[in-house]
């Protein structure tokens, strides 16, 4: 999407997730710019990345931009950075590489924050303004299609993702998304959507807005338009629980328009939890949502959080709701205060820790009432497999291949490895100690 914002020029995109060889693509391409995204967990591979780049080439000019870049830019106020793009690239990326082109100076660019000629980091002015995604050109998919059949959601793989919203009305005390978006919400009409889903190749699609069922007269138009537009791609998206609450109907439509596999934001085996994490929701109205998604055939990949402050019972009362309910697909994370967010705003003095590679959701950041080992072997054990029924009905069904169950008992049977987790916990880590003393030793990089 980025790169749809310059279409006059010429780009590669290196995603290193799988495809490691920096140098060799600095060394054949010569870029003039080079730009890099980061989550939270990413920051330390993106400054390394920026690192790389200006030690191929210093001229070579360098921006960083997503979630972590603007919600903590000064993260990246380092020597290797030139400018930090703040928010959606569709509102300065184009204006960006014009001035850096034409060698002019980036003080009338705004959501830009730059280093000028005496190393200091400039804010620019933050616009206000919204982006139309009714005109928004359509992602440079051509630019990714060499790793195209790595890409996967579930079992589904070669996967494609489409993004047809930005932003989210809700106000979770963890979600950075409200957050980055200053709590706007702008959603692309059917009719453009439409013509993005015309252009995939892949069969199968996820829609990664965070809530793609908000606004149930644009997602009803969508369905009809992919029936009678004849597209025959396999959905899966991600929900939450009280949009599919209000509107059975529209999974029941969904469904024969391609839907099978929905990421539902359930947070929580209880109403304390959801209390706890600001979700505007109840246990009521997810396990409405479950029987309602159950009843239509639909798979749940159920997300759930687990609290550092939980004991053994709660992480009991956690898998047997699971288990209750039959959610076969199932995505534990551990509530980490992200920086940016209102949690992190509650709980920054109980941090353990400064390094944000163990900001991944897969480690507890915060004090856990248990002792850490077995706070982990708890967390693990919530990915360990009792019960093979519910996989054997889903193949029955025709849901899942015996392969695919394979491959994803091979998935499970990794992540129930407590040990994986105290090798770079911020208390009992080995890796984590070494990170630490980097950070300390740069005193550019800032502490959470
Ligand atoms: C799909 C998704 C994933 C996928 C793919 C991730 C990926 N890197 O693309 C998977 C499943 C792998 C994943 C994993 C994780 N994710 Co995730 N994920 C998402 C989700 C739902 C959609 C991302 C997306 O495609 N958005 C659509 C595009 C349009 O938005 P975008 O990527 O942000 O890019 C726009 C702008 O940020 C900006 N921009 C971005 N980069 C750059 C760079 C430059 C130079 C410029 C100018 C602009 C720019 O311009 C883009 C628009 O044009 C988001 C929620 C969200 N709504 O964003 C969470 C989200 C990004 N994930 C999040 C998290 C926490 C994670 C995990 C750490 C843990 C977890 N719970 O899963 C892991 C970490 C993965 C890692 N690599 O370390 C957080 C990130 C918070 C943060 N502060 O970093 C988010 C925001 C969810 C949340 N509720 O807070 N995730
Ligand atoms: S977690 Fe989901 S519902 Fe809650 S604020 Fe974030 S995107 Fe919205």
């Amino acid at each position: 999407m980025v790169a749809a914002t310059v279409p006059e020029h010429e780009l590669r995109i290196l995603d290193m997730r799988l495809d490691a060889d920096l140098d060799a693509v600095l060394r054949k391409f010569q870029p003039e710019m080079v730009a890099v995204t980061a989550l939270t967990p990413e920051v330390y591979a993106a400054r390394d990345v920026l690192q790389r780049v200006k030690s191929f080439a210093s001229e070579i000019f360098t921006v960083v931009g997503g979630h972590h870049a603007t919600l903590v830019p000064q993260d990246f106020f380092v020597p290797q950075v030139d400018a930090v793009a703040i928010g959606d690239a569709e509102r300065m990326f184009n204006r960006l590489v014009a001035a850096v082109t034409a060698h002019r100076g980036l003080e009338t660019v705004s959501d830009v924050v730059w280093r000028d000629h005496d190393g200091e980091f400039v804010c620019g002015v933050r616009s206000g303004s919204r982006i139309d995604l009714g005109r928004l050109p359509l992602p440079r998919r051509d630019l990714t299609e060499q790793y195209r059949s790595e890409y996967f959601f579930l079992f589904d793989k070669p996967d494609t993702s489409v993004a047809t919203s930005r932003g989210c009305p809700f106000r979770c005390n963890f979600c950075s998304v409200h957050e980055f978006h200053r709590g706007a919400v702008t959603q692309m009409p059917p009719e453009r959507v439409l013509a993005e889903l015309a252009t995939i190749q892949t069969e199968h699609i996820t829609f990664v807005d965070d809530n793609f069922l908000v606004n149930c007269k644009r997602e009803n138009t969508i369905a009809d338009l992919i029936r009678s537009g004849g597209l025959r791609q396999r959905y899966s998206m991600e929900c939450r629980t009280d949009s599919i609450v209000r509107h059975p109907e529209l999974i029941e439509k969904w469904v024969e328009a391609g839907l099978y596999a929905v990421l539902l934001g359930l947070e929580g085996g209880s109403d304390t939890m959801l209390r706890n994490v600001n979700k505007s929701c109840s246990i009521d109205t997810n396990d409405e949502a479950i029987r309602i998604l159950q009843d239509n055939g639909v798979i749940i990949w159920g997300a759930f959080l687990v609290d550092p402050d939980w004991t053994e019972d709660d992480f009991k009362r956690l898998g047997d709701y699971v288990r209750e309910k039959k959610i076969t697909h199932t995505q534990f994370t551990i509530l980490t205060p992200l920086p940016g967010t209102t949690l992190y705003r509650q709980r920054r003095d109980e941090l353990l820790t400064g390094d944000y590679s163990c900001f991944d959701t897969l480690h507890a950041v915060l004090p856990t009432r248990l002792p850490r080992e077995v706070f982990y072997q708890h967390f693990a054990g919530l990915y360990r497999q009792y019960d093979i029924g519910p996989y054997v009905d889903l193949v029955r069904a025709g849901k899942m291949t015996v392969e695919d169950c394979k491959r994803g008992k091979k998935m499970l049977d990794a992540m129930a490895d407590w040990e994986q987790y105290v090798d770079k916990d911020p208390v009992l880590g080995r890796r984590t100690s070494a990170l630490q003393m980097r950070d300390e030793r740069d005193p550019a990089s800032s502490r959470v």
